[in-house]
């Protein structure tokens, strides 16, 4: 699925900053007509969550009914129209001038509906509903209720009462758009990279509907021909990597008798992944993830896509030496993957399938929509460089036999879907977890120190060392540690370290990383996590936040952040 893009032969178009909504506790909105205009709609901002931008919408799941009006842009009257939503979490059920366009389930993926029959020239009426409840049968799940879970007792009684360690945001979270192309023009294109010596591959596919048209192609403005029906061949290519992402304009033209009728240039960057024995390569050669898990997660605007927040937390991971991140746990905005791409980030891209358990009530639903968000994802972030794994879930509950050929049938998928990434899960028990018998790589979170052998760093560490030899010797794959960390109050100390302090979290991520620095088939670790972030209230989280950000909620360094420096960069570097 191709990202919106302006040019001349494509227009985007972004509906208005402030829309209407009107909350529908009683669920009265569908028999009381609001999907021909809200009786007392009030303004909200688009892209947010809804729930920290008024006094009494907190905790409000849903539903709530959105509402814009829009005029068609002037020359649009001969183009396919498409309206796109970057992210709607968690169903949206979406009206055009009362006609109803169809539904979305799931959050943190895009969906869009081609509209020229529907739009008028003048006072179009968008309206939007959207239901972020929590139900066992929801992926993620919530509201589980019966003795569902296997595992994490803790999360039973937490308000709200999700199956996942962060805040349930809903709303319009990412860009609403209207976007006009040529009727029967470029509606798809993959791109895989290979490398020969000095010299890239680049294997195009291109969808269209004009049978009629021929395809050009150019790299950095300059005309290529194709080769074996598909490849471009490039010279000297200067391939992709952190150190230096290098990225080249291919540029697609369908034209008729020469005219060209549309067109789609897409970064690409050339470059190779592979996993072969225990190890990670990039290029041919292996690479070490240094990284962090992280959230979505900003205040006022929850979920919401703040533009200049996310180039803060590039900022703020370059500034560390970090390399690497894990789109922790639902694929973050098209619009960071595309910065993941320029600024050189090896991006472990997840589904949005977290907290995943395996009995049978609402089992078949819920395997049902991981498969669709694993079309989702790998359609909608297939071409993006920093993209060098897929994750299908996170700490899915697995012990239950119906684990293993459920995770078989997706990881199926999804190399059929893209058999040029290492796929995986990430697991919180890593040994057994049946499923590492045939992912391409074990990712593991451990919080060896935290959650067990509290309060003891040094036992921890010890724990933490056997636990990944042993994943090791019984999966000989590469391993990464998608997560490890401590919850670390700022500006609490304490010397000797103990929970909760700087001290403490700064000593424990600094044991682990220098622990597995020494293992070759540790191809990465990364820390859990970037930034404090929101997530529901229980005894176990303070402030109703989760504080192991080695920065706070609002970006500011803790102990960690200048430990993990020192660690990644190098002493006196900044
Ligand atoms: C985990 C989860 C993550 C939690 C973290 C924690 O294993 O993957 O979502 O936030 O632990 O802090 O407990």
């Amino acid at each position: 699925m191709l990202y919106p893009q302006h040019n001349p032969y494509r227009q985007v178009h972004q509906l208005a900053t402030y829309w209407q909504i009107q909350f529908d506790p009683d669920g009265q909105g569908l028999d009381a007509g609001w999907t021909k205009g809200l009786p007392q709609g009030r303004p909200v901002a688009v892209p947010a969550s809804w729930n920290d931008q008024f006094e009494n919408s907190r905790d409000f799941l849903g539903p709530a009914w959105y509402q814009v009006q829009f005029d068609r842009p002037w020359g649009w009257d001969r183009q396919a129209i498409y309206l796109r939503f970057g992210s709607v979490n968690y169903l949206a059920d979406v009206w055009l001038n009362g006609v109803h366009l169809g539904s979305h389930e799931g959050g943190h993926l895009p969906f869009e509906f081609l509209v020229s029959e529907q739009v008028e020239q003048a006072g179009n009426l968008l309206i939007v509903r959207v239901d972020g409840d929590l139900a066992s049968d929801r992926v993620p799940p919530g509201n589980i209720t019966g003795g569902e879970i296997d595992f994490f007792a803790h999360h039973d009684g937490i308000y709200p009462q999700t199956q996942f360690d962060f805040f349930p945001y809903c709303g319009l979270h990412r860009p609403v758009v209207l976007y006009a192309s040529t009727p029967g023009g470029i509606r798809d294109i993959t791109v895989k990279t290979e490398i020969d010596g000095s010299t890239g591959i680049v294997d195009i596919r291109v969808e269209h509907g004009l049978s009629d048209a021929e395809i050009h192609y150019a790299l950095n403005g300059q005309s290529l021909p194709i080769v074996d029906g598909s490849r471009l061949i490039v010279e000297n290519a200067s391939f992709w990597s952190p150190e230096s992402p290098s990225l080249y304009d291919l540029t697609v033209d369908l034209t008729r008798d020469g005219e060209v009728l549309d067109r789609y240039t897409l970064p690409v960057g050339i470059r190779t992944i592979h996993v072969e024995g225990s190890t990670l390569l990039l290029n041919n050669e292996a690479i070490h993830l240094k990284g962090f898990g992280r959230h979505e997660d900003f205040p006022i605007v929850g979920r919401g896509l703040p533009p200049a927040a996310v180039i803060r937390d590039f900022e703020i991971m370059k500034g560390l030496g970090a390399n690497s991140f894990r789109t922790t746990h639902y694929p973050y905005s098209e619009e960071m993957m595309f910065l993941a791409d320029r600024l050189g980030f090896l991006v472990i891209d997840e589904t949005p399938a977290v907290g995943l358990f395996f009995r049978e009530s609402g089992l078949e639903r819920r395997t049902t929509l991981v498969q669709q968000y694993t079309r989702e994802l790998i359609a909608r972030d297939k071409n993006h460089p920093s993209v060098i794994m897929w994750c299908l879930a996170n700490e899915p509950h697995s012990l239950r036999p119906a684990a293993k050929p459920i995770f078989q049938e997706l990881y199926t998928l999804a190399k059929s879907l893209d058999d040029s990434r290492p796929v995986s899960i990430v697991s919180f028990t890593g040994v057994p977890e049946d499923s590492f018998d045939f992912l391409d790589v074990v990712c593991v979170n451990r919080y060896h120190g935290w959650y067990f052998e509290q309060g003891r760093i040094a036992d921890g560490v010890d724990a933490m060392e056997q636990g990944i030899e042993a994943v090791y010797k019984r999966y000989q794959k590469p391993v990464v540690l998608t997560e490890f960390g401590a919850d670390a109050l700022a500006g609490w100390h304490a010397d000797p370290p103990e929970m909760f302090s700087e001290e403490y979290q700064a000593e424990m991520i600094k044991g682990y990383i220098e622990r597995l620095a020494d293992k070759p088939y540790v191809a990465g670790t990364h820390v859990w996590c970037l930034c404090d972030f929101k997530t529901s209230q229980s005894t176990g989280r303070a402030a109703s936040l989760n504080t192991k950000g080695v920065f706070t909620r609002d970006r500011k360094p803790k102990l960690a952040a200048h430990t993990l420096r020192a660690l990644w960069k190098g002493g006196g570097e900044q």
